[in-house]
């Protein structure tokens, strides 16, 4: 038989603080008669694994009036070529072979502290994560509006101090073969990598997700970190990172080797620059059924009063 022990994170109340967790641990391993060496036990180590700790919705990113797109539809609509060219094949293929567990992440490059460790040591080391309800928008035309957990890539950068010469970031992704049968395929420049600049990098919105309504990341949605940039286009919000390197040139991406035409490197969300094939002026909505409707889409993805003044002086149609 098979006994299904529900996780912390599914504790109902999603705003009880890691302190009550430790202290109600702390208290059943007395009931079961382990006061003393209990009490001997540092908190971190009665404490649930930072990734499931329950985060507070940063009040700043409600996104109020909007509504969420409903959980069965951000797992089961996905983007994941490594895994599958289908939205419904991730969620099979990426649970097969692929383990978010144990997963270690490489902070390197231009930075005075570089960092190698566990992903969930990093979480931890980042002081926990909140949620924010960012709207996603993919450069085909499909949108959703996603409850994250995670802490903004501003915290890291902060930590490993990068040197004056660093003005990118770039991103890179799992790679195995045997997990992932589409990087067999050698037409393509894998693993899949992204880059921002340091600006962008470090505004207040960039994040790193740990997941999604209070869960942990399922795989198909880039378990155990993926990042989210929520004015760009979804293609930049890499999955499963392994290295986050600082660098002085621009770094290459998949999309921009494999379609430089179609894929900029700024890939901002922008209504009017048309991507080559099709029309950016409107997109369709996703919530819980299939296309829940249609809307024009916005400059910046909605987020322009944050983050036009990163390209002023830019000409956003050549830089797209
Ligand atoms: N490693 C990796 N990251 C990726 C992708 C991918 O194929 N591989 N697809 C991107 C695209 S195009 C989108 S729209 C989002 C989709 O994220 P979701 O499936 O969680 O909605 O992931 C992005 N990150
Ligand atoms: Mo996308």
């Amino acid at each position: 038989m098979h006994i299904v022990v529900p996780p912390t994170w599914s504790l109902p109340d999603s705003s009880v603080a890691p302190e009550a967790i430790y202290r109600g641990r702390r208290d059943f391993l007395k009931l079961l008669g382990f006061g003393v060496a209990a009490a001997a036990i540092a908190p971190e180590d009665l404490l649930a694994s930072a990734a499931e700790i329950p985060a507070r919705l940063n009040p700043a990113h409600r996104l109020d009036g909007l509504r969420l797109t409903k959980e069965n539809a951000i797992l089961g609509y996905n983007n994941y070529i490594e895994f599958s060219l289908v939205k419904e094949g991730p969620r099979i293929e990426a649970n097969k072979g692929f383990r978010a567990r144990p997963w270690s992440v490489d902070i390197t490059g231009l930075v005075e502290k570089p960092l190698s460790l566990d992903v969930d040591e990093l979480v931890r080391t980042m002081g926990g994560i909140e949620q924010r309800n960012y709207r996603h928008r993919c450069v085909e035309t499909w949108s959703m509006v996603i409850p994250w957990d995670g802490f903004p890539l501003s915290r890291l950068i902060q930590l490993v101090q990068p040197k004056p010469e660093a003005r990118f970031v770039k991103f890179t992704s799992f790679l195995d073969t045997d997990a992932a049968p589409n990087q067999n395929n050698p037409l393509i420049p894998w693993p899949y990598t992204e880059g921002l600049t340091i600006a962008e990098a470090a505004n207040e919105l960039t994040f790193l997700a740990t997941g999604i309504y209070g869960k942990p990341l399922a795989n198909q949605n880039g378990a155990p970190l993926r990042l989210v940039v929520p004015w760009k286009y979804g293609f930049k919000g890499i999955k499963a990172i392994t290295e986050i390197a600082f660098t002085d040139g621009q770094p290459a991406t998949l999309w921009n080797q494999v379609a430089p035409a179609e894929y900029g490197f700024y890939a901002n969300v922008n209504p009017t620059v048309d991507h080559p094939r099709w029309s950016q002026a409107r997109e369709f909505v996703l919530g819980g059924g299939i296309f829940d409707g249609k809307k024009p889409t916005l400059m910046f993805n909605g987020y322009a009063s944050e983050v036009a003044g990163l390209y002023r002086g830019l000409d956003l149609r050549k830089n797209y």
